[in-house]
């Protein structure tokens, strides 16, 4: 008889749900993990989209837990390719001989907190049907895949893939006429490298994105070696940073600079390329007018790259200000609508009506394709967590306690929901970050709040209602001191229709989050409610 009592469940086997099964077994306890994909990755075994590639510095993202895994483990790019990624998890997978406690191609359903016997009972689609103390959810920010419900979808008679769904096995695009509908960080990987393809790409665009360029190239050998030998160094300044990442922020103001300073601090940055071009300034993220000098820099580049002024005019982003949505981070992006194959629609003027069998159709014209490209972005941060029908105490769902926002406490747990823990969950850093920092914070933190509960005799832990409330305030005023509430971003809901619209992350950077988690534990898990 398979065993079907647990001390765990974890939920997901991207990088957060890995690290927490192998924390887990390392503090003695029993644990099974539950994956939909046939593979570990997470979000990099379902974007294999061509061009998919992280945007955080390949060193960077990757584990710190173990001093020989990131001395054995050599990064090929600057920018780590989504193929590279995917063989970096499963190489982890092995090493640490987890894949023995994980089923694929499960997907939890259900989970009701059963009270009187202080357990999580979990229900899969395949007929498991197991119990577990603790309820671990690793289920990522961007899992929850959204394709827009246009009429008349399901009557195209050509391929259609999103890029967070993409197939296992080559599409080909040889010779083909795709449409791209989207233009966030998966369409602005995709584009240039379908143009280089296809016969033709239409690129359907809603928003104009700022994107900066990546300037991916070869990992020169004598830069991973200094990687190696400094290392702590390296992740100290991570965590201790405001996103994760260890690029230098300059601590002077866009507004206070001269236009001299100003240009040659932002030239210096956008030849470098990557995320570190938004640390030109601390005020860009909190200051309008500083915010807009960087936009207008940005736009001022799209102008000298895209040889037609309207096209130009197209790609420039005016209603929002610069990082309050995702950014993005390119190769060749704006170069490519020179292309005599590339067109780029705005649906914004002209709103997509319907898919016809032979393409897309606007309100001011048809386009006929062959191929379609949904790079239309996902339920993000609650969308992975909704989507398991979560029972707390009382017969309380999780759909029904966020359905006005979110509430959790530090992102961790939510009350009335005894010992589940959401690794970055709504309320934590997460998207705002590199997920590799925050997810092994997260799950440190969780296998600390276990030892602590074994040592101490409890066998339960709940975020209290008052400590819960606090939160939640102060990540709202956290967020109302930044300019991110002022863009329509899937940060707050506002890519799917009929989501509460709240600002999500925690936006007071991973170092400041890192030191308020600690202190919380130090004093015995402050405004959590422990008991035997
Ligand atoms: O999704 P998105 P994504 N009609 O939501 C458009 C991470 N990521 O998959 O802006 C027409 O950003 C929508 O338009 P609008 C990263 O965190 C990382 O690109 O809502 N268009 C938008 O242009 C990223 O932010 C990496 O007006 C419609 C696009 O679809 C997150 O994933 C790579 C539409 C969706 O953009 C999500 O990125 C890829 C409609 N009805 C992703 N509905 C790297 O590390 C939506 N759109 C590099």
């Amino acid at each position: 008889m398979p065993a079907t009592s647990f001390d765990a469940v974890v939920i997901g086997a991207g990088f957060a749900g890995l690290y927490m099964l192998h924390r887990l077994r390392g503090l003695g306890l029993t644990a099974r993990l539950f994956e939909t994909g046939e593979g570990v990755g997470g979000t990099w075994y379902w974007n294999r989209y061509p061009g998919a590639r992280c945007d955080v510095e390949s060193v960077e993202y990757s584990y710190s837990f173990s001093e020989e895994l990131q001395q054995a483990w050599d990064w090929r790019e600057r920018y780590p390719a989504q193929p590279d990624i995917l063989r970096y998890a499963e190489h982890v997978a092995d090493r640490f001989d987890l894949r023995r406690d994980i089923r694929f191609r499960t997907r939890v359903t259900r989970a009701a907190h059963d009270g009187a016997a202080a357990r999580w009972r979990v229900e899969t689609d395949r007929g498991d049907r197991v119990s577990a103390r603790f309820l671990i959810t690793a289920v990522g920010c961007l899992s929850e895949a959204r394709v827009p419900g246009f009429p008349g979808a399901g009557s195209f008679a050509g391929e259609s893939h999103h890029t967070g769904r993409w197939p296992h096995e080559e599409v080909d695009f040889t010779g083909k006429r795709v449409a791209v509908i989207g233009t966030g960080s998966s369409g602005i990987q995709i584009i240039p490298v379908l143009a280089r393809r296809a016969a033709h790409v239409t690129v359907f665009q809603r928003t104009p994105n700022f994107t900066i360029p990546a300037w991916n190239r070869p990992m020169p050998p004598e830069h991973a070696r200094w990687v190696k030998d400094n290392y702590a160094d390296i992740r100290r300044t991570m965590r201790g940073s405001l996103f994760g990442i260890a690029a230098e922020f300059n601590p002077g103001s866009a507004l206070e600079a001269s236009e001299q300073e100003r240009r040659a601090e932002l030239e210096t940055r956008w030849a470098h390329g990557g995320p570190g071009f938004l640390g030109a300034f601390s005020d860009i993220a909190v200051d309008a007018r500083a915010n807009e000098m960087v936009a207008d820099f940005v736009r001022e580049k799209i102008r000298k790259t895209v040889e037609d002024p309207r096209v130009a005019e197209m790609l420039s982003p005016r209603d929002h200000p610069i990082g309050t949505k995702r950014p993005c981070f390119d190769t060749d992006y704006y170069a490519t609508f020179n292309r005599p194959d590339v067109t780029l629609v705005d649906v914004r003027e002209a709103p997509i009506e319907e898919i016809t069998p032979t393409g897309v159709r606007t309100s001011a014209a048809s386009y006929e394709v062959d191929t379609i490209v949904y790079a239309t972005g996902y339920d993000a941060i609650t969308g992975p967590l909704l989507a398991i029908d979560i029972t707390g105490t009382g017969g309380t769902t999780l759909r029904a306690k966020w359905a006005a926002s979110p509430h959790t406490y530090l992102g961790l747990m939510t009350a009335g929901f005894p010992n589940l823990f959401t690794i970055t969950g709504p309320g934590s850093p997460c998207v705002l970050s590199n997920m590799f920092v925050s997810i092994e914070q997260h799950v440190d933190w969780i296998a600390g709040c276990l030892s602590h509960l074994a040592e101490t005799g409890a066998t339960v832990i709940e975020a209290g209602r008052d400590a819960e409330d606090a939160w939640m305030r102060h990540v709202g005023e956290v967020a109302g001191q930044t300019l991110y509430p002022l863009a329509d971003s899937w940060y707050l809901g506002a890519n799917v229709p009929g989501k509460p619209r709240v600002f999500m992350p925690y936006a007071g950077g991973v170092g400041a989050y890192r030191d308020i988690c600690d202190e919380i534990a130090a004093k015995g898990y402050e405004g959590f409610v422990l008991s035997a």
